[in-house]
């Protein structure tokens, strides 16, 4: 038996901590160029499948998700446009650049103003840029400690070399439907 689903999920976080980046490591081989661009916001289409658990007590499943991941383009005072746009969001990545300690410190302004348009949905938090090594300014306790406060799972990433990319947007896409 095959369902077919659709879900909108948001990539939240400052200014060139890899977002873009990491959507389009994503959806590469699958790049929907017919994207939707509004003010501060462009879709991008991935479908996924995703199997029951095979010891689980469900009966056998597959799902068929189409995530609409929206990614936030332009500066943060836009702060209304961007409430529009978490509305109907079923999921929220927040991505910190472990390079830049304020990029983690900004991460509670931006799981508070998509939680309030957002509500309750499952979220996952992003160190990005795993792979500057020399360069990383968070470590992996303070983002650990940070999803332990705000009760999510985390990622180490890396748009660059694909590092959990994929493990991310699966965990997201479990948890959504
Ligand atoms: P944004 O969409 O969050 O604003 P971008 O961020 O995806 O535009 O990325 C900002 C810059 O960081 C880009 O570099 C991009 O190549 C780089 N970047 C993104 N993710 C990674 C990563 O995981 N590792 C490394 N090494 N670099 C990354 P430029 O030079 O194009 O500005
Ligand atoms: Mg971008």
């Amino acid at each position: 038996m095959a369902r077919n689903l659709i879900k909108k999920v948001c990539l939240l976080g400052d200014g060139a901590v890899g977002k873009t980046s990491l959507i389009r490591k994503y959806v590469y081989d699958d790049f929907d160029d017919k994207y939707l661009m509004t003010i501060g916001t462009k879709i991008t289409k991935k479908t996924m499948v995703i199997k029951s658990d095979p010891d689980g007590p469900g009966p056998d499943e597959e799902i068929n998700l189409t995530i609409m991941i929206s990614d936030i383009v332009g500066q943060v005072e836009f702060e209304r446009i961007h409430k529009q746009y978490y509305r109907g969001s079923k999921g929220g990545l927040f991505v910190c650049d472990l390079t830049k300690k304020d990029t983690l410190e900004r991460m509670e302004w931006w799981l508070n103003s998509f939680k309030e348009v957002a509500g309750d949905v499952p979220i996952i938090l992003l160190g990005n840029k795993v792979d500057l090594k020399d360069k990383h300014e968070i470590s992996f306790e303070d983002i650990a400690k940070f999803a332990k406060k705000f009760n999510c799972p985390y990622f180490l990433t890396s748009a660059k070399t694909g590092e959990n990319v994929e493990r991310v947007f699966q965990n997201m896409g479990k948890r959504v439907i």
